[in-house]
């Protein structure tokens, strides 16, 4: 059975699950009804000083794969239609550049300001692990709070402590859109 997490859990991926090698990064959402927005899943892989040790370590639809291999974002849905992950990152564990102690899984509304868009217009969404050998779902966090004012939200964090994997359920929400997460961490 996979683990359900509410905002703030943490699931240790390493201890709970010692031959995982490749992992799902899987996110998904549905619009409500009558209304049309892009939501775009994005990857921010921090070092130690919590800022990206290069640019292109920032994986998202323009830049699909990160440097070291270890993530790969299979692009850009522009719907959310259909139950399945509607964005979809995969991580080779084993291939996480050294310098890489966090992961950060933000999501985004494209253009939401101009648009007058926010998450109070999404239902459904969701962040899950799934072991991609075994295709076993291992944890998924569903984000049941509305937040009506958010524009964007880092929904969760995956974190080396110990030399061990941590997943943080975070469902930050906030508005500084895509670039302002890009400025942060740049
Ligand atoms: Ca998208
Ligand atoms: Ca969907």
């Amino acid at each position: 059975m996979a683990i359900t997490l509410k905002k703030g859990g943490t699931f240790n991926l390493t201890k709970k699950e010692p031959s995982l090698k490749k992992i799902l990064i899987g996110l998904g959402w549905e619009v409500k009804r009558g209304n049309a927005l892009d939501l775009d899943a994005s990857v921010f892989m921090l070092g130690e000083s919590g800022k990206l040790p290069a640019d292109e370590f920032f994986v998202f639809y323009n830049n699909l794969k990160s440097p070291d291999g270890a993530l790969q974002h299979t692009g850009d849905n522009r719907t959310g239609e259909g139950d399945e992950d509607d964005e979809m990152i995969l991580a080779t564990l084993e291939l996480i550049d050294q310098r890489v102690e966090e992961i950060l899984a933000v999501f985004s509304i494209h253009e939401a300001k101009n648009r007058n868009h926010n998450f109070g217009l999404l239902s459904e969404a969701y962040i899950r692990i799934v072991d991609v050998e075994t295709k076993r779902e291992i944890l998924r966090f569903d984000l049941d709070e509305e937040y009506p004012t958010a524009t964007d939200m880092e929904f969760g964090r995956i974190k080396r402590e110990n030399g061990e994997w941590v997943f943080i359920a975070s469902g930050i929400g906030a508005n500084k859109g895509l670039q302002g997460y890009v400025d942060m961490y740049a």
